[in-house]
């Protein structure tokens, strides 16, 4: 039985419910976490008060520098156990479930080396005054992470709002708790002051709500779905609380006529069926000049063919997707595919191993999706590539631009006029020329214009959306 754990103690919810932790492999229930309530939350708001005011507030943020880092060598140490915990509640090949645990360490490390260079600044201004701009947390922070990356995601939003200043309350993903509350756990052993770190479990619409809504929590930081998305906003701006929003994509990878094929072939892969496509980078849309169109997508149709999707501790190319509804979900998109007669290219083998409780799906590849057709507009969160072809570059700005979302763009040519030019010209919050995701490095800011949100996390930039710019003038004569 998972407990909640806030001001550094395992405590159940008052409600005195559960929800059951089921394995995306086979389906099949495991373990139970806390299904909290309004109260439980209100609590751990107090908890994360508390601790800013007697104690995180007063450290150095050299202090919380060691903090971090000890913080980081500590999940370095238990990085196989993370990762295997994150497997099996979360259907991840091994080396997909290791990766992740890895960022959550570099994450921690990078924070750690950046507590004590957030600056503020001297502004000229007249004679007879001095200015000065101070970064000043904003104090208790609400963090709703999403089940597809959970430790990824804790590491980049808890990680740098902790780095500022901030403590934190933490809901995660009712289907991706149980790495969260080990590493809350890791924290504790490693001196962070009980109320620093909280983890509440349950419900998005009851404790996610409670969260959002909540008059003590002084920014929210929000990863999920466009509709939920929304809703933060909506209870946030009731408040005038401070969100930081990053609501996923429909991602296009640009292949020119001059493309590296074989260096892009292997990244256009990847891109999509990484993590079974739960990703909110996932490039998902192929756009393709038409020069190379056919030769490509038969290319790819041979890779896509060879893609194997099974239990994740077999550590194939392919997991389970995370629960019942999302595999009905990319099922959905593939039979409204079909009514419109879009042409499938090939799909990958789930293998005999795969028990048929456990929410599998073959990786697709769809080809002359139409602009509209919302397999081109709306997310699938699966491993669905659609691919259509170009002219020219103009042609192929605007297929790119074509959808609500704008989170990132792989570009794919030799031209060095046109990588600058194509750069510009897409609107989305992240540009990857002849690679796709530069390799997740934390260092990178992220996030998206238009509805794939906004604010950014990663790098040094999220420290200034976990801050508030303090101006203070002095008239000293
Ligand atoms: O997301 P939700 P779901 C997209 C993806 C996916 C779709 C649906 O397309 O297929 O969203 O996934 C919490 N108040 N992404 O339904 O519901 C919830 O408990 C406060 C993209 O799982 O948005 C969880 O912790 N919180 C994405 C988190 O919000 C609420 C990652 C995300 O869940 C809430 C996940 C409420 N009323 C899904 N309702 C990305 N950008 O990477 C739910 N939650």
């Amino acid at each position: 039985m998972q407990l909640n754990y806030i001001a550094n103690a395992s405590i159940p919810s008052t409600s005195g419910r559960t929800i059951p932790v089921i394995d995306p492999s086979d389906g099949l229930p495991f373990d139970e976490l806390q299904r909290s309530n309004a109260q439980d939350i209100d609590t751990a708001v107090h908890a994360a008060r508390q601790c800013l005011d007697a104690v995180w507030s007063k450290l150095s943020a050299a202090e919380r520098g060691r903090l971090l880092m000890r913080l980081s060598a500590k999940v370095a140490e238990h990085a196989e156990e993370l990762a295997a915990i994150e497997q099996r509640d979360c259907g991840k090949p091994t080396k997909q479930a290791k990766a992740d645990a890895l960022a959550l360490v570099r994450y921690f490390e990078f924070y750690a080396g950046a507590c004590d260079k957030l600056h503020g600044e001297t502004i000229p201004y007249q004679d007879g005054y001095s200015v000065l701009t101070w970064r000043e947390p904003h104090g208790v922070t609400g963090h709703i992470i999403p089940w597809n990356y959970p430790m990824q995601i804790f590491g980049r939003s808890v990680g740098g709002a902790l780095a500022a200043g901030n403590v934190c309350v933490v809901k995660p993903a009712e289907d991706a708790c149980l790495s969260l509350i080990r590493v809350a756990q890791l924290a504790a052993e490693v001196g962070f002051p009980a109320g620093a770190i909280n983890i509440v479990t349950g419900y998005g619409h009851e404790v996610g709500d409670a969260l959002a809504r909540h008059e003590g929590i002084d920014h929210i930081s929000f990863t999920g779905s466009p509709k939920v998305g929304t809703l933060i906003q909506q209870v946030a701006a009731e408040r005038h609380c401070p969100v930081t929003l990053e609501l996923g994509g429909k991602s296009p990878q640009i292949l020119f006529a001059d493309a590296d094929l074989d260096a892009a072939i292997p990244m256009v892969i990847n891109a999509i069926v990484q993590n079974a496509g739960q990703t909110c980078s996932a490039g998902s849309r192929l756009l393709v000049d038409q020069a190379i169109y056919e030769p490509l997508l038969e290319r790819l149709g041979q890779a896509f063919e060879n893609l194997r999707v099974g239990p994740a501790t077999l550590d194939l190319d392919v997991g389970p997707l995370i629960r019942a509804s999302q595999q009905q979900r990319v099922w959905d998109f593939l039979s409204d595919a079909q009514v419109a007669n879009i042409p499938m290219v090939a799909q990958g083998q789930i293998v005999d191993e795969a028990p048929e409780t456990g929410y599998y799906q073959a990786p697709t590849l769809l080809r002359d999706v139409p602009v509209t057709h919302r397999l081109a507009q709306e997310e699938v969160f699966g491993p669905v590539l659609a691919a259509m072809s170009f002219r020219d570059e103009d042609h192929a700005v605007e297929l790119a631009n074509a959808t609500q979302f704008g989170l990132v763009a792989g570009i794919w040519t030799r031209d060095g006029a046109r990588q600058f030019r194509m750069a510009k010209r897409v609107k989305s919050g992240q540009v990857f020329i002849n690679n796709y995701g530069a390799g997740g490095g934390v260092e990178l800011p992220f996030g998206g214009v238009k509805s794939s949100g906004y604010g950014r996390e990663k790098g040094f930039e999220a420290l200034y959306g976990f801050t508030t710019l303090k101006t203070v003038a002095i008239r000293h004569g």
